[in-house]
């Protein structure tokens, strides 16, 4: 995870009558560096066929592939890793499923989640949501200030998430972030090919010293 710099979640409600598979492409050609599955609404057939195509065209890309929430269909379609939450299955169990190699993160809400997923093992943590986001609502937002006591202090890659858009990703930057995680604003945007270069020359500008 040390190399990704955006990384794109899937979000198949903010792209009616549009593929997943076509849409994170165009994610994918605007330089997206890492792609996660998200579905809580397909079957689990539904979720294992969106896995396989994702999978195949993540590797055309050479870019890591994860799994939200099911280890299972992770393991089946050989994805990089898997994405956990607070109240899914804990670290060490997923850990001891996937094995040494599979990319585990998992999301975190304030500074005492993210030091017990570095003391336990996760290969790197989402800081979110940063700002209020009808992605996942009724979940309060963190603020930068999160971003900040985890850029102070956290040493495995940390993803801000949640809310961010090409009109507050500088602030999200500023306050520490090195990588960006996107929802609605990269697969909902209109050309999401070009938004996705915008947001990548906003963070490699940033990281180099802009
Ligand atoms: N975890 C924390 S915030 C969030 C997730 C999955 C949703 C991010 O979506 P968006 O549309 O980029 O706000
Ligand atoms: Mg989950």
């Amino acid at each position: 995870m040390n190399d990704v710099r955006l990384y794109v979640i899937t979000g198949e409600n903010y792209h009616p009558g549009r593929s997943v598979a076509e849409v994170i492409e165009e994610a994918l050609r605007g330089g997206a560096d890492c792609i996660q599955l998200r579905d809580k609404e397909a079957s689990k057939a539904e979720l294992m066929e969106k896995a396989q195509t994702l999978r195949e065209l993540t590797r055309r890309y050479n870019v890591p592939f994860i799994v939200n929430d099911y280890l299972d269909v992770a393991l089946a379609c050989d994805a990089d890793g898997v994405h956990l939450g607070q109240e899914d299955l804990p670290l060490a169990e997923a850990r001891r499923i996937l094995g040494p190699d599979r990319i585990i993160g998992i999301s975190t809400h304030n500074i005492d989640q993210a030091r017990t997923a570095q003391k336990d093992g996760a290969d790197y943590i989402g800081v979110g949501p940063v700002f209020p986001t009808g992605t996942k609502p009724g979940r309060a937002a963190v603020t930068t200030s999160y971003v900040s006591e985890a850029a102070a202090e956290i040493t495995i890659p940390f993803v801000a998430i949640g809310g961010i858009t090409l009109d507050n990703v500088d602030h999200v930057l500023q306050a520490g972030a090195s990588r960006i995680c996107a929802v609605s604003a990269i697969v909902g945007s209109r050309n999401v090919e070009a938004t996705t270069r915008d947001f990548l020359s906003r963070i490699v500008s940033r990281s180099n010293g802009a």
